[in-house]
């Protein structure tokens, strides 16, 4: 046991032994190892200090942990926080709500925010890009699937929304509702959840100012959204009420530096306050 732990550079004391007499087996230096490479938590009888009860995952919570915690472990995180000013277009939403909600479709933030997403990774193309495996090469895609974070029943799913540089405002609103809907009955297709190039967390009906979401690899940065807030904003001359979105970028620090990634918010604050494009969004249906 001594030569093993050795050789693994694992220092007996820390192992907790589950043979008799709390004797360290092979068993134990094995999990102690794993558990320090984050693979597995240590056994500890939490019995001993109170009332517990034991509640199995999900499949869907272990696979989306798995994934969370690889992610986590292999990627440099760095998150960028952004305000956007989203008071003329959450104006321009309120006016053409009903109108879309006539046709059967809940135009939601939600849908303006992923067609600047994608006008954000057309323009600094390094976010729209894969690792390879070696870690030498970046890939570069040219296509925008976008990921929509949705909390279900089951755990956390990511369904796709392909090809949403050639959709409508009203395709993508309508696709986020169908497939929050679907994932939420566990009815996605597997294609549905494959091919995401970037991914948006949306905590807008939740709460919070800002958070640090986990890139969902093989991808290279998320964008967390938090709920909109009026706020005094000073313009040089007064004090005005504007509406502000949080918003918080998780980038791949080997792939994107801070620099990108403060012209990435930028730029989607740029478009999400631009009153002719919201407009040319909304006639272009
Ligand atoms: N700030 C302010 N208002 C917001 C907002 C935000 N960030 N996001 C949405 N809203 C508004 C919408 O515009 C809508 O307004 P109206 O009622 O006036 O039309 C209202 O809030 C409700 O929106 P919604 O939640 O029904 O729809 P959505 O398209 O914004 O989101 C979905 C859909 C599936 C993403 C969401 O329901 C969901 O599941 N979010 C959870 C995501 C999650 O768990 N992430 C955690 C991941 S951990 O990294």
């Amino acid at each position: 046991m001594r030569k093993l732990a050795r050789q693994l550079g694992v220092n007996l004391t820390r192992v907790h032994g589950s043979g008799p007499r709390q004797r360290i087996l092979k068993e134990d230096i094995h999990r102690h190892v794993r558990a320090r490479l984050g693979e597995v938590s240590e056994a500890v009888d939490f019995s001993q200090y109170g009332d517990i009860e034991t509640v199995a995952l999900s499949k869907t919570e272990r696979l989306s942990g798995q994934h969370t915690a690889h992610a986590w472990r292999s990627i440099p995180h760095v998150t960028q926080f952004d305000q956007a000013d989203i008071t003329v277009l959450e104006a321009a939403r309120q006016r053409v709500k009903e109108q879309y909600a006539a046709q059967g479709c809940k135009l939601t933030l939600l849908a303006f925010v992923v067609k600047a997403v994608v006008a954000a990774l057309q323009a600094l193309p390094r976010f729209n890009s894969a690792l390879d495996a070696t870690g030498t090469q970046l890939i570069r895609k040219h296509y925008w699937h976008i990921g929509i974070a949705v909390e279900t029943a089951h755990g956390l799913v990511v369904p796709v929304i392909h090809d949403a540089e050639r959709k409508s405002l009203g395709d993508i609103a309508g696709e986020i509702a169908s497939l929050a809907d679907r994932a939420r009955q566990r009815k996605l297709a597997p294609a549905e959840l494959q091919g995401g190039c970037f991914t948006v967390s949306n905590l807008g009906h939740i709460g919070g100012t800002a958070f640090t979401p986990i890139i969902n690899a093989p991808e290279v940065a998320i964008l967390g959204l938090s709920p909109a807030r009026w706020q005094a904003v000073y313009n040089g001359e007064d004090f005005q009420p504007r509406l502000m979105l949080p918003l918080s970028l998780s980038y791949d620090h080997r792939v994107i530096d801070g620099a990108q990634a403060a012209r990435f918010t930028h730029q989607l604050a740029d478009s999400l306050g631009d009153q002719r494009l919201i407009e040319a969004l909304i006639s272009a249906e």
